[in-house]
């Protein structure tokens, strides 16, 4: 192709810029990261080589759990120890103002004029039932750009925000009191994902209600991983007092220890980038399936129609038409 010298080209000096941390390329690189073009698909092989450095932690709750507040003082916390922080926040809400809601808070927490901190805000909406790909795909940006820390805010409803959450090598699982829900972990789904439990809004009456609710579910054995040698604490925080913060980050480096020596860490990389091959594949491939919408599908849809086709043997067709023989595509 004609064009592909000065694509690809650009794309080399786009990744140069990324890995010297320049926010304008990084914000490029993600936007073209969600997508699927060649030149996401270049660019996403070159990222990979030098992202794996950064711990990524998770952050899950229901909506209004404090989640994007405890991100900003979290940052904060982190920024005091000297390393950097890119941070995710993937917000179903609204596809346009939901990030600029963090947005705004973390502005008036003054993190503009820091290098250190890079922040983004995805639209669940709009990403094709993508999602988890393309969001996944935007930490590797910010891993490769070297930032120590990546926080992923998600709200915990739904399986994406679940899936994209658990590719976090440290999951926050944070409930508030007077939220209603007794344990807000359990109907979320989220509360045998947590490596860390946190009860934000310390400062309210009700919250050794929720404290205790949460510690007493943690000691009935209902959840964990599998990884016997940590144990999950339950950690009470107040962005209104400041109260928790630094032990939450302190426990969230602990961790990080912990799954670096512990071994689990490489167990844990393996079975994120397993999902990500998985989930990216599907992105593939549901892309092509919705290729053949007006072309193959037709025709089988027709015979399904008439009732000369069955919907399996549909399926089982149109799967060979686009997985057919012609190799990547
Ligand atoms: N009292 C109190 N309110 C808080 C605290 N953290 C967050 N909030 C409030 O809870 C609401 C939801 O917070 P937000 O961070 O947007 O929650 P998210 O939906 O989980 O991201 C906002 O009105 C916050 O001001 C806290 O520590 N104490
Ligand atoms: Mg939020």
């Amino acid at each position: 192709m004609p064009d592909e010298t000065p694509s690809q080209s650009a794309i080399e000096a786009l990744v140069h810029n990324v890995l010297n941390g320049k926010p304008r390329a990084i914000a490029r690189a993600m936007s073209l990261a969600e997508g699927r073009t060649a030149d996401a698909a270049n660019l996403m092989a070159e990222l990979h080589r030098h992202a794996g450095r950064a711990h990524i932690v998770g952050l899950t709750g229901v909506p209004g759990a404090g989640k994007s507040t405890m991100v900003a003082a979290l940052t904060r916390e982190i920024r005091k120890q000297g390393k950097t922080v890119g941070i995710i926040a993937i917000d179903p809400s609204s596809p346009f103002s939901g990030g600029a809601i963090l947005g705004d808070r973390v502005r008036m927490t003054g993190f503009a004029d820091d290098e250190g901190v890079f922040i983004r805000s995805m639209a669940t909406r709009g990403a094709l039932g993508g999602l988890a790909r393309a969001s996944l795909d935007t930490v590797d940006v910010l891993d490769a750009a070297g930032f120590d820390v990546v926080l992923i805010e998600t709200v915990g409803v739904g399986q994406d925000e679940v899936d994209i959450v658990q590719a976090a090598h440290t999951i926050l699982v944070v409930s508030a009191p007077g939220l209603g829900d007794e344990v807000q972990a359990i109907k979320a789904g989220v509360l045998e994902i947590a490596d860390i439990h946190v009860v934000s809004k310390a400062d309210k009456p009700d919250a050794p209600r929720t404290i205790q609710d949460l510690t007493g579910m943690l000691h009935l054995g209902r959840p964990g991983k599998g990884d016997k040698k940590w144990t999950i604490p339950v950690i009470p925080t107040s962005a209104e007092t400041g109260k928790g913060m630094q032990e939450l980050s302190e426990k969230i480096s602990e961790h990080y220890v912990h799954l670096e020596e512990s071994g689990e860490m490489e167990v844990r990389k393996r079975q994120i980038l397993e999902m990500r091959i998985i989930k990216t594949a599907e992105d593939m491939l549901r892309e092509r399936l919705l290729n053949e919408r007006d072309g193959k599908l037709q025709r089988l849809l027709d015979q399904a129609y008439q009732r000369n086709m069955d919907v399996r043997s549909a399926a089982k067709n149109l799967l060979s038409a686009v997985t057919g023989d012609d190799g990547d595509g």
